[in-house]
């Protein structure tokens, strides 16, 4: 990578999730000066970012808390903010929907009211998602495709993804929002149904565990690798003019599938003994499928996911046996 960047700051908030972690290691590669928002918990959650303490600068914040985004970017003064930070768990919005919308919507323009005030000439990427298709209009998905959210996530997504369409509007600031589709890897949260399933399949392989309990099998979901659609977040802020862009594969598996292939990774042919439906884990409203269309990504970023599904299953699944046996220190 060229080090064109060498001294840029940029604002990560939501540093120590899957894609923080994974932003940051790219942007220090570049040369950044990396800031992360990390809110105060009773327990420190800095396992992903371990690796990468002393190389970036952790800011107290929160975004319920205007000040402290204010704060924040006093100290930090970005050239460019990432604003990945989200009550990001679909099921979990359907239990707490206000949390939800204060954070993952309302948070949001906090973000983009502090950015006004204190740092107007940086640029702002906004994680949007494609769980705002919901219940899709027509696929595969891309820019120009109407919203249907299906879920208080997918609702705050959508208020926040117009909330920095109006503060590009309004004020002339450079906010984009990259409209991701769901990208997994070893650092995934293991409420998601991804890491879920490559976790739960290593347990069974190495007979710490008998079953995996799992919600709807039959819903599709276009997979792609997290390290991949993090570089696409900052070339979205490399762009000439802000926008808006999908970043997705463009294929789509059920997370049948996604079982099926993980078991056989282990030499399981038959997954069907382990795996138990629980209504515990279903939605009140699914979202049946989505499949993405980042062809304008591809045409003006030069940008494509290159590991598709049988990859990442491997990959996922290799790292928690390396995980659970205590042959790696850490989420590859
Ligand atoms: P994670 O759930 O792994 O990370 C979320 C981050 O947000 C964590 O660092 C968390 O901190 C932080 N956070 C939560 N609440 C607050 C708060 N009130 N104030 C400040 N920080 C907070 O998500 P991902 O890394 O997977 O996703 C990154 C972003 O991209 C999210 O906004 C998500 O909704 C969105 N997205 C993700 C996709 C995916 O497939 N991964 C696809 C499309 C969009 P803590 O560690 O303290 O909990
Ligand atoms: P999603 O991811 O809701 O798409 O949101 P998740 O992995 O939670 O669910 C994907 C699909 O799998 C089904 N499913 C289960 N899901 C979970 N978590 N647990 C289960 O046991 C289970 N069984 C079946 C779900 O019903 C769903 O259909 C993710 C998040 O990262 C969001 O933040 C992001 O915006 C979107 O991806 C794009």
């Amino acid at each position: 990578m060229g080090t064109s960047f060498e001294g840029r700051r940029a604002l990560v908030t939501g540093i120590t999730g899957q894609d923080g972690s994974y932003l940051a290691e790219q942007l220090l590669e570049r040369g950044y000066r990396v800031y992360g928002l990390v809110r105060r918990l009773s327990t420190p959650n800095t396992q992903n970012i371990a690796h990468l303490l002393d190389r970036v600068v952790l800011l107290d914040g929160d975004l319920h808390d205007a000040a402290s985004l204010d704060t924040a970017l006093r100290a930090s003064e970005p050239e460019e903010i990432y604003n990945l930070a989200a009550q990001s768990f679909v099921g979990v919005s359907f239990n707490q929907p206000v949390v939800t919308g204060e954070v993952t919507g309302l948070g949001v323009v906090r973000l983009l009211e502090a950015m006004r005030a204190r740092a107007d000439k940086a640029r702002f990427y906004q994680a949007a998602s494609s769980e705002m298709f919901g219940k899709v209009k027509r696929s595969p998905q891309d820019e120009t495709t109407e919203f249907h959210p299906r879920s208080p996530y997918g609702v705050a997504k959508t208020y926040a993804y117009w909330a920095c369409v109006n503060y590009r509007e309004s004020y002339g600031l450079f906010v984009s929002n990259g409209i991701l589709f769901n990208h997994e890897s070893p650092r995934r949260g293991r409420e998601f149904v991804t890491r879920k399933i490559s976790d739960g399949v290593a347990r069974i392989k190495l007979g710490l565990a008998s079953k995996l309990k799992l919600g709807t099998l039959t819903t599709h979901r276009d997979w792609g690798y997290a390290p991949e659609y993090v570089d696409l977040m900052w070339r979205i802020l490399q762009a000439p003019v802000p926008s808006d862009f999908v970043g997705a594969t463009g294929e789509m598996h059920s997370v049948e599938e996604f079982v099926e292939l993980a078991f056989r990774h282990v030499g399981i042919e038959d997954w069907r003994p382990y795996v138990e439906e629980d209504p515990r884990f279903k939605r009140p409203a699914e979202v049946d499928l989505l499949c993405g269309d980042a062809k304008k990504a591809k045409l003006e970023l030069g940008w494509e996911a290159k590991v598709k599904v049988p990859e990442l299953v491997k990959l996922m699944v290799d790292n928690d046996l390396a995980l659970l046996r205590g042959s790696a220190p850490r989420a590859a």
